[in-house]
């Protein structure tokens, strides 16, 4: 699973990207801190089955019956209002984030930073047009490679093309599914029909319709903090899908964590100060944060993770074990892992997923939660534990 951020230069992405990483990378109060993009590993979270089962374990993604699952996590650098064009640093960075399966367009909602990316009084930058000229290159940029892959897909020696499957082995590198294309195929009632015959209004129309399908954006309204008011997010939050957030302050939560003045888990609405020989100046920080989470009720930064995988993706949590007694593996390690797998996902997929043996061996299935057999075909759903039967065994 891999989640790209983008959005305009100085906006805070990369302070989104350490916030939720932990990784160090630059960060700074100008245009085009980051030219090589970074990548990390980030958690969405979701109910351990410890909690279903009411059993004690101590495993180092679960927190008080609550499981953190790694993804993966891209920031790439700044956009410019041109940029398709090659004004800044140009899209082609873009092409990092080929991978990610939804966007996170982080926005300086308080606008603080003009189209350049040059530091402002807040308020001085529409939010909105920053969301418009960000897409519009994103989108231009979508539409330049697979135009290019169109024209390749027209010039194929392959004469008895097969529409479906010729998109689907173009568009792969790209992350696009089988079933997106499928989908929007169907939709534009285009399964049929040759592509050498269809008109130029087609093409756009079909590219417009799986970028939003096979790369669906969501809108991080980040430095909240600077705003005074969030009228400017009412005005926003209609036609977008808009969540908001101060990466900044969950950085400094988290450092302060890591340095053990405070006790905050990431999602959380409030924090507990641990020690008193910290600064008045620390102190009157940590106060003020306290202030804006009353007003705001997170920093946002793990909601939004998780709305775009669970809400947005519609994947599922899954949890493989292989004693249904102990839930746990040959080492007695309790629910040892968790599988995050894209919706519609059956019992064979997860063997394939656990190992080709579990898969190629595949006899039958145990639903823990309900004690019931089921088969290869049978979809799985968000927190189930499940336990393998195959006649070949891992060693
Ligand atoms: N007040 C406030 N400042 C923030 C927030 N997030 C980031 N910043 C500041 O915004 C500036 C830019 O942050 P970066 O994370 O480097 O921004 P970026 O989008 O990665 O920038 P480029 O890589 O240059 O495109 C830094 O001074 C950050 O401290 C936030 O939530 N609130
Ligand atoms: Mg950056």
């Amino acid at each position: 699973m891999h989640v790209g951020l983008f959005g305009k230069t100085n906006v805070g992405k990369s302070t989104f990207f350490e916030a939720a990483t932990q990784a160090q990378v630059k960060i700074g109060n100008f245009p085009f801190t980051t030219i090589v993009p970074n990548t990390g590993i980030a958690y969405v979270t979701s109910d351990c089955p410890c909690k279903h089962f009411k059993i004690f374990h101590q495993h180092q993604f679960c927190r008080n019956g609550m499981r953190l699952i790694p993804i993966k996590l891209i920031d790439v650098a700044g956009l410019v209002p041109g940029a398709s064009v090659g004004k800044g640093l140009g899209n082609k960075f873009l092409d990092d984030s080929r991978k990610a399966q939804i966007l996170i367009h982080v926005v300086d909602i308080s606008g603080s930073t003009d189209s350049h990316g040059h530091q402002q009084q807040v308020g001085s930058n529409d939010p909105l047009n920053d969301i418009k000229f960000i897409e519009n290159e994103f989108e231009i940029w979508f539409k330049q490679i697979l135009k290019r892959e169109w024209k390749n897909l027209l010039n194929s020696k392959d004469k008895t093309m097969h529409l479906f499957n010729s998109i689907s082995n173009r568009f792969s590198g790209l992350s696009i599914s089988r079933s997106d294309i499928h989908f929007v195929l169907n939709k534009l009632k285009l399964l049929t029909r040759d592509p050498r015959k269809w008109l130029d209004d087609d093409i756009d129309l079909f590219l417009n319709e799986l970028r939003k399908k096979s790369k669906p954006i969501m809108i991080a309204a980040n430095k909240v903090d600077l705003c005074k008011d969030l009228q400017i997010v009412d005005n926003i939050v209609h036609d977008h899908n808009v969540f908001l957030c101060s990466a900044a302050t969950e950085l400094i939560l988290m450092k302060a964590k890591a340095k053990g003045f405070i006790n905050y888990n990431s999602g959380d609405s409030d924090f507990v100060i641990l020690r008193n020989d910290i600064s008045q100046q620390q102190l009157d920080a940590l106060n003020n944060i306290k202030i804006l989470l009353k007003r705001i009720n997170s920093t946002g930064i793990q909601i939004i993770l998780n709305t775009a995988v669970f809400g947005i993706l519609n994947y599922i949590v899954v949890y493989p074990v292989e004693d249904e007694n102990t839930l746990s593996d040959k080492s007695d390690i309790i629910l040892p892992d968790a599988k995050l797998l894209p919706p519609q996902s059956t019992i064979k997929d997860l063997a394939n997923e656990i190992h080709d043996d579990m898969a190629t061996g595949f006899l039958y299935a145990i639903d823990i939660k309900t004690k019931k057999r089921i088969g290869e075909d049978h979809k799985l759903k968000h927190g189930d534990v499940i336990k393998i039967i195959s006649s070949l065994h891992r060693k």
